[in-house]
């Protein structure tokens, strides 16, 4: 029996979670893909064997023939239509962030609690990276000693939309690291700082964010979205008795005319493919047996990186350091 899945959004995540379904996840078929867009919904499920398309979301989550749902459309419609899978009873993959508003996010979480289970899983996929695993690993050893701070910074080669926004380098692309962070360090933030350096044409500057956490620890991100040479994302985490960085993945080495170079990947499909696979065969067991991935981030991860985000957002407008405030934790996400 085959797990048939839909996928929401036929963009670029959408068509590589659709890729992934239809070619590297046994036991799944890639039933349907819908976009509001219809040729960019027939020409994704053509080019992948998909049995039908779609331009109606909320149709889709409703159908008996979808079995499961991973939500890769706009950041604006992934905390509505987690919702919506939620009353159909659907398990579903959402894609970070799980909302721009950490009050969204509230509604999805009481949305779950009222259903008496999980159904989302967020697409924070950097948890099943081997880089960032490795640091965890380096951490809990006890080798580090007690962690202190931690450098990480996120470089796309450009801003992967035209409107893209300072505030949106904060709710879009650093999702990743303020979730990855809290997952390694196994703590929560206090409070955050964020500034933008001027750059001296019209693209979208980097932000810098230096964060608190509630264990004293100094953690900072860069977000820089016009980068230019590369997708590049790093960390080194620093403890008091050691340090482990990230390298950049590199499978050559490149020796000629009196040099060496490596090469970068293009975008984050390429460098985090493995970890979209793992986190997507995560998803498929989370579907099939009911049991949340151990690894993986739920609505409270989720709602988590929505509230530093908005206090980065706070930070970048009004030029002070915010505090996170956060709720309590419902024991349904203990
Ligand atoms: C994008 O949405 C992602 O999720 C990528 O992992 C990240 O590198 C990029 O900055 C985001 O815009």
């Amino acid at each position: 029996m085959t797990t048939r899945i839909a996928v929401i959004g036929a963009g670029l995540m959408g068509a590589d979670h659709a890729k992934i379904v239809a070619e590297d996840l046994p036991g799944a078929t890639l039933q349907l893909v819908c976009d509001r867009d219809e040729a960019r919904a027939r020409a994704v499920a053509n080019a992948l064997g998909a049995s039908d398309i779609s331009t109606n979301p909320e149709g889709v989550i409703a159908r008996h023939d979808v079995d499961a749902v991973i939500i890769a459309s706009p950041d604006f419609t992934h905390a509505p239509l987690s919702q919506a899978c939620i009353a159909a009873g659907k398990r579903v993959l959402c894609e970070k962030p799980l909302s721009p508003s950490s009050a969204q996010c509230v509604a999805v979480m009481e949305a779950e609690q009222k259903a008496g289970a999980k159904f989302v899983q967020i697409g924070f996929m950097r948890r099943y990276d081997r880089s960032y695993q490795e640091m965890k690993r380096a951490l809990s050893g006890g080798g580090l000693g007690r962690p202190l701070m931690m450098h990480n910074f996120h470089r796309n080669v450009e801003t992967p939309a035209a409107d893209f926004t300072g505030a949106m380098a904060i709710t879009n692309s650093a999702p990743h690291e303020f979730d990855v962070v809290r997952y390694v360090l196994d703590t929560e933030y206090a409070s955050i700082s964020a500034f933008q350096p001027k750059r001296s044409d019209a693209r979208v500057a980097p932000v810098f964010m230096v964060l608190q956490t509630v264990d004293g620890q100094l953690v900072n991100i860069e977000i820089n979205n016009n980068a230019a040479y590369g997708y590049d994302v790093r960390a080194e985490l620093i403890g008091e008795q050691g340090a482990v960085a990230m390298n950049n993945v590199a499978y050559t080495r490149l020796d000629s005319a009196l040099a060496q170079s490596t090469g970068y990947d293009a975008d984050w499909r390429t460098r985090y493919a493995d970890a979209y696979r793992r986190q997507n065969r995560d998803f498929l067991r989370f579907v099939t047996t009911g049991e949340f991935p151990g690894t993986a981030a739920d609505c409270w991860d989720g709602y988590c990186a929505a509230t530093v985000a908005d206090a980065g957002v706070k930070s970048l407008n009004e030029g002070r350091n915010v505090s996170v405030q956060m709720i309590e934790k419902p024991e349904f996400y203990a």
